[in-house]
């Protein structure tokens, strides 16, 4: 197995930093492969990322999975993969990342250990619940939130959330100290709008992906987010 490279505190730092949580999709990413899409990424300044394929045999993501790990680790970057815990346990990842219908998250912490993040997606308010007495627990380590808008990065996505879900998870962040991302949708064009309710995180998959220059939007969005920032 490979040795982690930041671990569970380190890689949540990154979180805390990263107003943008980059996230691969290879088959939107206009014939680039997934290494070189997150190394103009990380050369932007990216800190935290998410090895996301839901359609590539495992072999392969193995494969992709190692290299992505050796290129993160070069920037100082977390790396977590999404759904596949054996996996982001074999290449070192730093964490992990579920939804809903995957293993539940006591069980995957009892699989991980204490070191390794794990993120939880949830879509709505009794979700959330659960979240927080999660994270009181310490089994997990931030939440997703959404999707915020319609999204096509998503086979079966759960109902579209709105900004009305985001102003939840704001108000249950400040109460609780959950870290949360919002995600779904969000694009230059209303990430503005996602910040200006107090999101201080946003996911962001097929603006990136699909960038000409990805860092040159992934700069964007981040302007963008500063400026319709609450504080
Ligand atoms: N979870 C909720 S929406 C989504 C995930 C993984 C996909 C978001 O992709 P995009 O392209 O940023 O809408
Ligand atoms: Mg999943």
């Amino acid at each position: 197995m490979e040795k982690k490279v930041l671990g569970r505190r380190e890689a949540m730092v990154r979180f805390e930093e990263s107003p943008i949580y980059v996230i691969t999709d290879e088959g939107q990413s206009a014939g680039r492969g997934n290494l070189t899409v997150v190394r103009a990424a990380l050369e932007a300044g990216a800190k935290f990322v998410q090895y996301r394929e839901k359609k590539k045999a495992l072999r392969a993501m193995y494969e992709e999975g190692l290299l992505l790990r050796k290129l993160t680790a070069e920037y100082g970057a977390a790396l977590i993969v999404d759904d596949f815990v054996d996996l982001a346990m074999l290449i070192g990842a730093d964490g992990v990342h579920v939804g809903q219908d995957d293993l539940p998250a006591a069980a995957v912490r009892e699989l991980v250990g204490d070191d390794m993040v794990i993120g939880l997606s949830t879509h709505n308010k009794e979700d959330l619940t659960e979240a927080v007495a999660l994270y009181r627990q310490g089994i997990i380590d931030y939440v997703g939130v959404g999707p915020v808008y319609p999204t096509q990065t998503k086979d079966k996505p759960a109902p579209v959330t709105g900004l009305d879900y985001v102003e939840l998870a704001v108000d249950t962040c400040a109460e609780t100290g959950l870290p949360f991302v919002a995600i779904g949708g969000i694009k230059e064009h209303n990430i503005g709008a996602v910040a200006a309710v107090g999101a201080e995180h946003c996911a962001v998959v097929s603006d990136i992906t699909m960038a000409e220059d990805i860092g040159g939007k992934i700069a964007a969005l981040t302007a963008s987010m500063k400026k319709f920032a609450l504080i």
